[in-house]
């Protein structure tokens, strides 16, 4: 059978499984989407910051984050451009795991985050979305570290864990490539692509690509 068929096939399958959101077609490569040029990683002045509503500032070398706990997690990606991916392998570091471990302390007026990536790049999400378990700060993919078109050393990741109904699901756009920092803040503010026109909480399942009359 070819190709096509095949694919076809496979999304029926995700699609009985309830694992295939409104408008998304199944894709087996990984499309690479971004704006701006792909930044070069220097692990001399890399560095990871956490600020806004913490007890306490944070700045990670590489080195140091090399050393925080690990996490793994399984899921199926989707891209507001309408592919989705299924059964993808991220590892990371989870952000819940560092508050609950108090290497990041939160005050309670800590309700949004916002992803900070090289040149400038943002991406805001509710601190609720950050700290659930299908979101991470991924520096491997299917067992290899990020490609730099992926956003290598590091990147927020977020998607849909199947049989997992309780989780908020965005389009993957709200995790941010080449991320350098975590700012957590009292009130929502719109990312780079919220700013020009993406929907701010980009649900899969509501189809919320844009923001407006759709
Ligand atoms: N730094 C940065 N991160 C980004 C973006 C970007 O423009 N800059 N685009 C987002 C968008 S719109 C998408 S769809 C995903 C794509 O990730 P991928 O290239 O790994 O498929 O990255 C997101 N993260
Ligand atoms: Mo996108």
């Amino acid at each position: 059978m070819n190709r096509f068929f095949e694919r076809k096939e496979a999304e029926e399958k995700y699609e009985q499984e309830g694992r295939l959101p409104p408008g998304q077609a199944l894709t087996k490569k990984f499309p690479v989407l971004h704006y701006g040029p792909v930044p070069r990683f220097d692990p001399a002045t890399w560095d990871f910051r956490v600020w806004g509503e913490v007890e306490e500032e944070v700045r990670w070398t590489w080195d140091e984050f090399q050393r925080l706990p690990r996490t793994r997690l399984h899921m199926d990606i989707h891209c507001v451009t309408r592919w989705s991916k299924f059964d993808t392998d991220w590892e990371g570091v989870s952000v819940r795991t560092l508050v609950e471990e108090g290497l990041i302390r939160l005050k309670p007026t800590a309700k949004y985050v916002m992803q900070h990536a090289e040149y400038g790049f943002t991406v805001n999400l509710p601190l609720e979305v950050v700290l659930a378990d299908n979101f991470l700060l991924a520096t491997h993919f299917n067992g290899e570290p990020l490609t730099p078109d992926h956003g290598y050393p590091l990147r927020g990741v977020v998607g849909n864990i199947p049989g997992r109904p309780d989780l908020k699901v965005p389009y993957f756009w709200k995790g941010a490539k080449w991320l350098r920092g975590l700012e957590f803040m009292p009130q929502d503010k719109p990312g780079f692509w919220e700013q020009a026109g993406y929907h701010n909480e980009a649900d899969v399942w509501k189809e919320q690509r844009l923001r407006g009359m759709f």
